[in-house]
């Protein structure tokens, strides 16, 4: 993290395209744009775009749109150029490469907007936000993202550090006027207290399900025995021909995996090979492979073929009996009182097996329109760790210790919580959140 040289990506994929944009960041941004860019008629005035060429030893390397940002009204809040090229893989790895002959380096995966951060543009909620927006997948992790980039989860945990700063700072107040004692009265406001930013922790930590589910997606398998349609199933949810189907059973034998985005949250379906005992070995690491995906499914359909007399299995946690086939069976009559009866072949029931799944997954709480802004790993993490230290404070003042003691616990959860925002950062947390950005970002 060394923000005194100049950095410089494509900030575009790489690909052909009508524009690629090149971003130069850094006290040296503006001086190495005036060496590789030649401007039409008068040089780039700030923040507006200038027509001019690119131009190496004299021979015009391409025209270009050129935008200055001088500090600190910049995305990072450093000098930056812009440099708008046509789009092709040769070109702006052209243009980039002229740029670092000039003296930059090339950027860092996420490098730009940890400078911002380090500058000051946006806390760290912020700028993990920025990636969630770039690797949203559906329209609801779309909307998750623009919701925390407005602050929501920042602020929350803005307000939660402030309580508890200001817990910290009665009880320092006891400790520096030890002679005053703690009044009972006063004991009990403080229990009060700390029970309110735990509540309020308790609240944050419950959106970390459906931030994983926005983020991630929901791990589903299908699963059941031969020939009850799972590969069919499959099919209707993707609404393609992706897995092959035949009424000879066994015929899938390796995991197929698809994700389909189903009432805006996006679900990693995968379908497995027909559960049963069998001697065929490559079959038997089909069904090896089925328990295994079972293990790390997040819900699991388990299909069976309502037009035969099937065996109703013991359901766990998070396992719906999905009975295929009722186009066979008319009347849909001999369902078990729990399972969804659908027919792959007609599409019949597959907008109740959705509802199912969302009800499952917390995905219908995401779907009802309430706010979508919710905690990630590391958040969850952090407010765990300062819900126990919380909790470890109040248990101390129950017992009666000296302040200084429950004054420990309460400055280590305002420590986890400042760290969400990045009040109390350290390198090895910046790595961690940037390094998984893209390049030019
Ligand atoms: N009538 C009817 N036939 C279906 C339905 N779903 C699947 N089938 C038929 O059932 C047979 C088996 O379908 P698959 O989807 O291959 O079944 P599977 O569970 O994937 O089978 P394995 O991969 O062998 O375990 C095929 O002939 C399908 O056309 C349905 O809803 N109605
Ligand atoms: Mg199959």
């Amino acid at each position: 993290m060394q923000s005194g040289d100049t950095i410089a990506a494509i900030s575009t994929p790489p690909g052909e395209g009508a524009v690629a944009l090149i971003r130069i960041s850094g006290p040296g941004a503006i001086e190495i744009l005036e060496k590789v860019f030649e401007a039409e008629s008068h040089l780039p005035v700030p923040r507006r775009a200038t027509l001019g060429r690119i131009a190496e030893n004299g021979a015009a390397v391409d025209q270009v749109l050129a935008t200055v940002f001088p500090a600190p009204a910049s995305y990072t809040g450093e000098n930056m150029a812009e440099i708008g090229c046509h789009g092709g893989i040769l070109l702006a790895a052209h243009i980039l490469e002229l740029i670092l002959r000039q003296g930059a380096r090339a950027a860092e995966p996420g490098e730009f907007t940890q400078r911002a951060y380090l500058n000051g543009k946006l806390e760290l909620t912020r700028a993990e936000a920025v990636m969630d927006l770039i690797s949203a997948r559906t329209p609801l992790a779309l909307r998750a993202a623009a919701e925390q980039l407005q602050g929501r989860i920042g602020e929350e945990a803005d307000a939660i550090r402030a309580g508890i700063l200001e817990i910290v700072a009665h009880l320092e107040a006891w400790i520096d006027f030890p002679e005053e004692g703690i009044d009972p009265a006063a004991g009990e406001s403080l229990l009060t207290m700390i029970s309110a930013a735990g509540d309020r922790i308790a609240s944050l930590l419950a959106t970390a399900e459906s931030g994983r589910v926005l983020r991630e997606g929901v791990r589903v398998a299908i699963v059941g025995p031969p020939n009850a349609g799972k590969s069919s199933l499959l099919n209707r949810l993707l609404g393609m021909e992706r897995a092959i189907v035949s009424p000879i059973p066994g015929t899938t034998r390796d995991t197929i995996e698809e994700a389909a985005c189903l009432r805006g949250i996006l679900f990693r379906l995968t379908d497995t090979a027909g559960l049963r005992e069998t001697t065929d070995p490559v079959e038997r690491e089909g069904v090896a492979r089925a328990r295994r995906t079972i293990e790390q499914a997040d819900l699991v359909l388990h299909v069976v073929d309502a037009s035969i007399d099937f065996q109703e299995p013991a359901l766990r946690e998070r396992e719906i009996l999905v009975a295929n086939k009722v186009d066979l069976v008319p009347g849909g009559e001999r369902l078990p009182a729990a399972a969804i009866g659908v027919s792959s072949k007609t599409g019949e029931g597959f907008p109740e097996l959705v509802e199912a799944m969302l009800r499952e997954t917390c995905g219908s709480h995401l779907s009802a329109g309430q706010s979508l802004a919710s905690v990630n790993a590391r958040h969850k993490t952090l407010l765990e760790s300062a819900a126990s230290s919380l909790k470890a404070a109040t248990a101390l003042l129950e017992s009666g210790a000296p302040p200084e003691i429950p004054a420990i616990e309460l400055r280590t959860a305002l420590d986890a919580v400042g760290r969400i925002t990045g009040s109390a950062d350290t390198e090895e947390i910046l790595e961690e959140i940037f390094g998984r950005f893209c390049i030019g970002k």
